[in-house]
């Protein structure tokens, strides 16, 4: 019963069918973008069924108006902001609110206001004045509503904007988890009630990427899907422009080099455009310079009646080509090897909420190591983060929220049903980054579930209808003979920690079940294989030589284990390696974690480990055997 009610909007209408794009909001000369980054009025619902905010309409008068608000700082994770213990854990609808003064000229008929949340975890419902204008299922990506409408009926009104968040997850979320109600009256209070999940990372919760507002023209560019290639010398840039709020439109397009010259243009709203000469987007370490980009200009010009409009939007674009043959990644038609991390979205006090120093910091990071490319474990990360990728051309495995489907009822139709959506969510999203190579679909999940191949085959094929230009894995855990979903990926992404979650102590062991873990599954799929994680935990300045779990000296040493066999078979067929993890991260509490996951190779406050500085020479050793350095590097000490 609490469980239907805390989930009370599960079953509110999601809108399945995409027909609108997502691009993401940026300034020109037809639009303008305001921030709503900043203090927020907050309030956790703790109504016994939480349900409070809903019964007496929170949403209809200011926050502070209904009960005790405090500050809470947007984009960040709500649960480490305070000392209350509480908040940290809650479970249910919070409540955050701003009032926002829009610029007069905002509010004008030619125009539409858009109001854009980056992403809030897990389920949102967001008012204007009182008004319902949107809702929205999913902690990692972003939703809109046009509220210029709503503005326009009573210019004289301020813009409250109220946003009600629910981090409950259930068997049908993505992540799943569910709720259990632990009813011996002897040992739980009343009421009491814990959130079950099979994931490990820390359930963080809030409004976790920027609230903006932007503007644009009644008239307006919708979406952008670039496709690139090239032929020789020449660069083919195949574009589509959708345009909405206008039935006839002339749309001019312009490509422009990193100078600012017109490389090729077009006055059709799709076509291939031809840039002759052309600067290739290519991989950190694979070329001199790394991550060109093209600036693709689109003009919209629309009439209605005597009013005339003028959209402009500028997409950035990277021409390059990504090809995979069974024992090979092929970027430009080179072959490609990835050196480099997983991530988490996560840092002290902030928790998920993005933060440009803590981004700036692992980009420097990132490129100190050497690495070449992360995997977004485990859910779409914030679109900013994905554009430095473009800038520096850090190559990305973008994943999806599917991790932790553990439970059989995670199988069934409605998930299934949530997770396509999500897919196309996020391909719409992140088609046209350069840096983005492939898509996992899922991390870990229990593949030897009969419904796991019905699921995998499905969602793997609608992704690739979705995007025929990219491949798509989904990732495994080392057993082969359990596995479901790898006949049907493109690339196979195994994670294994060997010495660590069995043979406790044996290091030795590695290498000879390293070794059966590539032959086994290459034997059988003939596919690529990147090994997607592996690690063991370190607590920062804890020694013992000989090594002993949990000491700096194992996890060097179950990486230069895992070294010795990669070196081997990377000649061959495996094309990558991806350390588990970047940096420690937080977890929910449990007797296999010290304060948090201790596998990365930095801190959490990013101070290296000894095994940073493994992974620093050989980063660097393979960029020098694999790419091309940049200019001003110089092996082995790139700064
Ligand atoms: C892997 C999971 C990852 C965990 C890691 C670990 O994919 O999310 O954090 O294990 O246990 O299996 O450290």
């Amino acid at each position: 019963m609490m469980l239907r009610v805390l989930w009370l909007f599960a079953a509110f209408d999601a809108a399945l069918l995409l027909d609108t794009g997502m691009l993401f909001p940026r300034e020109s000369s037809s639009r303008e973008v305001k921030a709503l980054n900043g203090l927020w009025a907050f309030r956790a619902d703790r109504s016994p069924n939480r349900n409070q905010g809903f019964e007496r309409a929170w949403y209809k008068s200011s926050l502070a108006e209904t009960g005790p608000v405090i500050d809470m700082p947007v984009p960040a994770s709500y649960n480490d902001i305070t000392q209350d213990p509480t908040l940290r854990d809650f479970i249910g609808w919070v409540w955050y609110e701003r009032e926002v003064t829009v610029p007069a000229r905002w509010i004008t008929d030619g125009l539409r206001v858009v109001l854009r949340v980056g992403s809030a975890h897990y389920y949102s419902v967001v008012w204007v004045n009182g008004v319902k204008v949107t809702e929205h299922e999913g902690g990692h990506l972003p939703f809109e509503a046009e509220i210029g409408t709503l503005l326009r009926e009573d210019p004289t009104m301020p813009c409250r904007i109220t946003i009600a968040v629910n981090n409950t997850l259930t068997l049908q979320t993505l992540p799943p988890g569910t709720i259990q109600y632990m009813n011996d009256r002897t040992r739980y209070p009343d009421g009491f009630f814990v959130q079950n999940i099979n994931f490990d990372f820390f359930n963080y919760a809030g409004i976790h990427r920027p609230v903006l507002l932007y503007t644009t023209p009644k008239a307006y560019v919708d979406d952008i899907t670039v496709v690139t290639d090239f032929l020789d010398n020449t660069g083919l840039v195949r574009y589509n422009v959708s345009v909405q709020g206008a039935s006839s439109a002339t749309v001019k397009v312009t490509l422009m080099d990193k100078g600012g010259h017109c490389v090729a243009s077009s006055t059709e709203p799709s076509g291939v455009l031809k840039v002759v000469d052309v600067s290739l987007w290519w991989p950190y370490l694979m070329h001199e310079s790394p991550g060109y980009l093209y600036s693709l200009e689109v003009r919209l010009m629309a009439a209605d009646g005597s009013s005339t409009y003028e959209d402009v939007y500028a997409l950035p674009v990277g021409i390059r080509t990504i090809n995979v043959t069974s024992t090979q990644f092929l970027i430009n038609n080179k072959p490609f090897y990835f050196h480099g991390v997983n991530k988490h979205e996560d840092a002290d006090i902030r928790g998920k909420g993005l933060d440009w120093p803590l981004v700036v910091k692992d980009f420097n990071l990132i490129k100190w190591l050497g690495a070449n490319s992360f995997r977004t474990s485990h859910y779409p990360y914030a679109e900013e983060i994905l554009q430095m990728c473009d800038r520096h051309g850090i190559v990305v495995i973008d994943e999806s929220p599917g991790v932790g489907i553990k439970d059989i009822r995670s199988f069934g139709n409605a998930s299934l049903t949530h997770h396509l959506a999500v897919m196309d969510e996020l391909v719409r999203r992140d088609k046209n980054h350069p840096s983005v190579v492939m898509w996992s679909v899922a991390n870990e999940p229990a593949a030897e579930m009969n419904p796991a191949e019905y699921y995998f085959k499905t969602v793997i094929t609608h992704t690739k209808a979705l995007d025929p230009t990219r491949p798509v894995t989904y990732v495994t855990c080392s057993n082969y003979a359990r596995d479901k979903g790898a006949p049907f990926v493109d690339v196979i992404c195994i994670n294994s920690y060997f010495s660590w979650y069995h043979d406790q102590g044996h290091l030795e062991v590695i290498p000879l079940q390293l070794n059966t873990q590539f032959e086994d599954w290459y034997g059988k799929y003939k596919k690529p294989i990147i090994q997607s994680e592996y690690g063991a935990d370190a607590v920062a300045g804890l020694h013992n030589d000989p090594p002993v779990m949990f000491t700096e000296e194992y996890q060097k040493e179950v990486l230069q284990n895992y070294h010795s066999v990669f070196d081997q078979k990377r000649k061959k067929y495996v094309i990558g390696e991806l350390i588990w993890n970047f940096a420690d991260f937080m977890t929910t509490q449990g007797i296999l974690r010290v304060v948090g996951n201790k596998k990365g190779i930095f801190t959490r406050q990013r101070q290296p480990k000894a095994a940073a500085f493994i992974l620093k020479e050989r980063y660097w050793r393979l960029a020098n055997e694999t790419g091309t350095l940049p200019l001003w590097t110089k092996y082995p000490c790139p700064l």
